[in-house]
């Protein structure tokens, strides 16, 4: 739980939920191992049915990318299982159940601000617009816990070539569906929606800047940000916007959601690095869905040879 509004709710709360939840898998683990032992199959095809399942998805055949990880992948059940998704309610386990009936079809993402040629995108469009890749992230939350994720999309800066943002365009907005018809979680979500976030120009043209798109080979599950949204593998996870429905390019420096609400404990900047730590717990470790035992964070999540050019000269303790 990332909110101040209680705190005596920490991280240290989510701790429970998070072992009670890697002994489920573990015990399922065991069912699918009992199984495979019966039919005589391999344990090495079962232990990732939906690795399997991929070919038969949406996206089939993409192109891989050499900014994938070779890290082990978190499954399809723990990355659509444990979501931060405030809208849809402010438990792990809320997305995945009130995010099932939301509506992404009709789409459109508007693109607009300085750019030469405003523009509005439908799904269908987004989908051709450039070819889609592969790539295999590391995705670290502020609240200390990781994932490794086959993300599918192509670089967002596919969509500025288009566009054609202009010399006043020095930061780019993010901003969230948002209808409390549909999302009446909302109401309780305790930050200000719709979820908006921003990045700093070269950031969101840096080819690591992703449109996500799907997912596992397939599209986006609702509770990961369906049908469209940003992942930003070198930042912390509340920077990656779900379901987004607008993009401005803009001269100023955009409201973000996290650090409208809390500007100590969540800067505009928030990239991962374990030699600053949020003003409640360290950064210097993370734990990644399904291991007991901790691992070190990486700076900017190991993604260094590809962003930490942006940062030259900046002190990263003051722009945190
Ligand atoms: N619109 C919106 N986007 C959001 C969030 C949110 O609550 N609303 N949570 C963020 C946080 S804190 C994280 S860690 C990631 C989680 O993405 P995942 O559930 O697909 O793993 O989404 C980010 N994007
Ligand atoms: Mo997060």
């Amino acid at each position: 739980m990332m909110l101040q509004r209680k705190p005596d709710l920490t991280h240290a709360d989510v701790t429970p939920k998070e072992i009670y939840f890697n002994r489920r898998k573990f015990l399922q683990a065991m069912g699918f191992a009992g199984a495979a032992a019966v039919a005589g199959k391999g344990l090495l095809d079962l232990a990732s049915p939906r690795l399997d399942a991929r070919a038969a998805g949406k996206f089939p055949n993409l192109a891989k990318s050499p900014f994938s990880t070779t890290e082990k992948e978190s499954t399809f059940d723990e990355v659509t299982h444990y979501n931060n998704f405030y809208e849809f309610g402010v438990d792990k386990d809320q997305p995945a159940k009130n995010a099932q009936k939301f509506r992404t079809t009709p789409w459109t993402v508007s693109v607009e601000g300085e750019v030469k040629t405003k523009r509005k995108f439908s799904m269908d469009e987004i989908l051709k617009l450039a070819p889609l890749e592969e790539r295999i992230y590391r995705h670290r939350c502020v609240e200390g816990w990781s994932i490794v994720v086959p993300w599918i999309g192509f670089s967002l800066s596919e969509i500025a070539k288009l566009v054609e943002p202009g010399p006043k365009a020095k930061y780019v907005a993010f901003e969230s569906y948002y209808d409390l018809g549909q999302m009446p979680e909302g109401k309780y979500a305790g930050i200000q929606l719709p979820y908006v976030e921003g990045l700093r120009l070269d950031e969101a043209m840096n080819p690591l800047t992703l449109l996500c798109v799907g997912m596992y080979g397939d599209s986006l599950p609702n509770q990961d940000g369906a049908p469209v949204r940003i992942v930003i593998p070198w930042k912390y996870g509340f920077k990656s916007i779900k379901s987004i429905v607008k993009i401005r390019f803009v001269s100023g420096e955009p409201p973000c959601t996290w650090n409208i609400t809390n500007p100590r404990e969540y800067g505009f900047y928030s990239n991962v690095n374990p030699n600053v730590d949020h003003p409640r717990w360290s950064q210097a470790k993370e734990r990644r869905l399904g291991e007991i035992f901790k691992r070190p964070t990486l700076l900017f999540n190991g993604y260094q040879d590809q962003v930490a050019s942006l940062y030259t000269g900046m002190d990263l303790k003051k722009y945190y």
